[in-house]
């Protein structure tokens, strides 16, 4: 892979967070240091775990493979490695691999002298996952709270916990996540179509300006958030939707019990209605 003479110029020693000039080099394209080597190692045995899992199981059809959690019986403690244990290590593994490549992503960010959005969004997704595998079942007192490592049991485990609450869609976080994620792709539409429209113009045709972007949106909605502004709100209608969607999960059972329809009683029970 050939090297970009920026990239020659910036590829520096510094930065680093932990080791110093230790594991300050790369390989090929790849930024080492202290956490991309703790990163394979979490990703290496995690895998070699699922796959030890999936062996002591009843299949190797990819779609049926499942690991689950200990049951609820084993509450807060360690379980034996094939009533869940396995879970239980594979668990630690991912997030000991997530969190080492976020502080990657931060040691690449110092490097480079650019902000840290990058890491700090990154943050957004360790935490749903964290908060579905520790934080509800930490509150619920089981680990078997957990979800199940497995294509198809994982869906399974969805539709249930769903079920449980009779109709997720009246979880109010989880009508904001959803309003989140829809707005998400309706801005990112905008931005990609409108990039796309005068920058990649049609044969013959001369690439368009930021005044062509400011101005279809002007002419259009009487409105242009501008280019930095379309960037910064992208990111925010992102993070949000993570942010409502671990929301939703962790206040069902923790917070509420029962139906999730039956949350609403506080409109229906509303002294205005006479
Ligand atoms: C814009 C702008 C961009 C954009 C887009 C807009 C020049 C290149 C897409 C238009 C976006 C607006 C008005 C915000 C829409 C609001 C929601 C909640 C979807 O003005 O500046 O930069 O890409």
């Amino acid at each position: 892979m050939s090297m970009l003479s920026f990239e020659r110029k910036y590829r520096v020693r510094g930065g680093t967070l932990i080791g110093g000039d230790l594991f300050d080099f790369w390989i090929g394209p790849f930024y080492v240091g202290f956490f991309g080597v703790t990163s394979a190692f979490f990703a290496t045995l995690g895998t070699l775990l699922i796959i030890y899992g999936a062996a002591i199981g009843p299949t190797w059809n990819i779609w049926q493979i499942n690991i689950a959690p200990p049951d609820l019986s084993y509450g807060l403690g360690f379980a034996p490695l094939k009533e869940g244990g396995l879970w239980q290590f594979i668990t630690i593994c991912a997030i000991g691999a997530f969190v080492s490549w976020a502080l990657r992503e931060v040691e690449i960010a110092r490097k480079l002298g650019i902000g840290l959005h990058i890491p700090f969004a990154f943050a957004f997704a360790i935490l749903a996952y964290v908060t579905l595998v520790v934080i509800r079942p930490i509150l619920l007192g089981a680990w078997g709270h957990g979800f199940p490592y497995g294509i198809l049991s994982h869906l399974d485990w969805v539709s249930n916990v769903g079920y449980q609450f009779l109709h997720f869609h009246y979880n109010p976080a989880h009508m904001i996540a959803i309003t989140f994620f829809f707005t998400t792709a309706l801005a990112l539409s905008l931005h990609g179509g409108l990039i796309l429209s005068c920058t990649n113009p049609a044969k013959g045709q001369p690439v368009k300006t930021a005044e062509h972007e400011n101005t279809f949106f002007r002419d259009d909605i009487g409105y242009s958030i501008g280019a930095l502004g379309i960037h910064r709100l992208g990111l925010f209608l992102a993070l949000a939707a993570v942010f409502f969607s671990a929301v939703c999960i962790v206040i069902s059972g923790p917070f509420w019990t029962r139906g999730w329809p039956e949350w609403w009683n506080w409109w229906l029970n509303m002294p205005i209605w006479g």
